[in-house]
């Protein structure tokens, strides 16, 4: 067998054992199971994205095109299938939107031949990524991402850039209608998310007001506004639905995560959370529960973090990062929370709506002080050494 095809049907076995590669539960703390693989990763990548697989026209059979990255999916369950748009980044460092597909939401997924072919506005996208995607009452899908370019002002500063959020929408995730850009009289704004239902006939919009590119500066805060439609989507005033506090997990930034899920006690809300540390920004994933008719105002909100990066999902090209804009509540309740760790590999962490609710109604806020923390911790002790004379261990 000639050295190409050797090296062809080996890459090929190897891509195919890792998609059908059965994934099995990891540790548990009652509110979410962990999984342990990752679900979609660089290596996840179709081998015809990355290779020539023509012998003539690559005798030696390299990786031409390389892919560097598979995470912050935006996710959806679209005719029973389990669909994530995955941030996919090359090796160029550019990022691009492609549909990865799973029957059971937690193993096999499976990239469609093509990525997603973003159309663009009369302003090119240097970067798009971070699509959070909404079944909207509207009967559209849509995807909002945020699209960076130049910062013009800025001409001999070659890191400066500029941050908006990108609207597009779709039917099936394949053909893809693009929208002028969200209009808001912030700086810049990334971690923008569609609200699902109307607000009294208007558009509900999650935004994150900030200053500049990287700091949220004196903006900042998961932010709230209404627009009367996505055509040509603007958000005049921005009310902070949940700001910044100091000394806690979010305390230099945050930002929605996917749409909220609707139940029963509200809706129920997944965001990261960013703070400093000697070695770098540090995010976390945390949670809130809205009121129902109005999904701006917070009735709950559990202290500390919900998800923390973990053991190898530490580390990555951006470490000690774990972000989510994707999550899928099926038929029966089951939630699938799709997070990714470290700017590198997406994973899935399962859960259902009502440990969720339990969870966020259930933990106590973050009472911002070391001493109101022992307090809370006390009282669970004390309760718990009562409960332990009558358990039969
Ligand atoms: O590198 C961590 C994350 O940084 C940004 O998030 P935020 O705007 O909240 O700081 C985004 O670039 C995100 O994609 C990235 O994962």
């Amino acid at each position: 067998m000639s050295e190409f095809k050797s090296a062809l049907k080996q890459t090929m076995a190897s891509h195919e054992s890792l998609l059908t590669r059965e994934n099995k539960p990891a540790t548990t703390n009652g509110v979410i199971q962990r999984w342990h693989n990752p679900v979609v990763t660089a290596s996840h990548a179709p081998v015809h994205w990355r290779y020539d697989l023509n012998k003539k026209s690559n005798p030696y059979f390299l990786e031409r095109q390389s892919v560097n990255a598979a995470f912050n999916s935006g996710a959806i369950l679209l005719d029973g299938k389990y669909l994530l748009a995955v941030r996919m980044e090359g090796a160029d460092r550019k990022s691009f939107f492609a549909i990865a597909e799973s029957s059971n939401g937690i193993d096999n997924f499976r990239f469609w031949d093509y990525p997603v072919t973003m159309p663009e506005t009369e302003r090119p996208d240097t970067n798009v990524y971070d699509m959070r995607l909404t079944h909207h009452q509207d009967g559209f899908i849509y995807g909002l991402f945020c699209t960076e370019r130049k910062d013009d002002t800025q001409p001999n500063d070659t890191t400066a850039a500029e941050a908006q959020c990108g609207i597009a929408r779709t039917k099936d995730l394949v053909a893809w209608e693009r929208l002028p850009d969200l209009i808001t009289y912030s700086g810049q704004q990334r971690n923008v998310v569609l609200h699902p239902e109307f607000i009294d006939g208007k558009y509900g919009l999650y935004t994150r007001p900030q200053d500049g590119f990287i700091s949220v500066g004196s903006g900042g805060g998961i932010g709230w506004g209404l627009s009367d439609s996505m055509e040509h989507a603007e958000v005049k005033e921005e009310v902070i639905v949940d700001g910044k506090v100091y000394h806690t997990i979010k305390e230099v930034k945050n930002g929605q995560g996917p749409a909220p899920i609707k139940t029963e006690k509200g809706w129920l809300h997944l965001a990261h959370g960013v703070r400093n540390t000697a070695a770098g920004l540090r995010y976390v994933l945390y949670m809130f529960l809205t009121e129902l008719d109005r999904p701006w105002v917070i009735s709950h909100r559990p202290g500390g973090h919900f998800i923390a990066p973990k053991g190898e999902e530490r580390i990555g090209d951006v470490s000690n990062v774990v972000f989510s804009n994707g999550w899928i509540v099926n038929e029966e309740n089951e939630v699938f929370i799709y997070y990714a760790s470290s700017d590198t590999r997406t994973h899935v962490a399962t859960s259902t709506v009502d440990r969720l609710l339990d969870y966020v109604m259930n933990t106590p806020e973050d009472g911002l002080r070391s001493a109101s923390s022992v307090q809370q911790r006390n009282k669970l002790i004390a309760a718990n050494l009562e409960q332990m004379k009558t358990l039969d261990l």
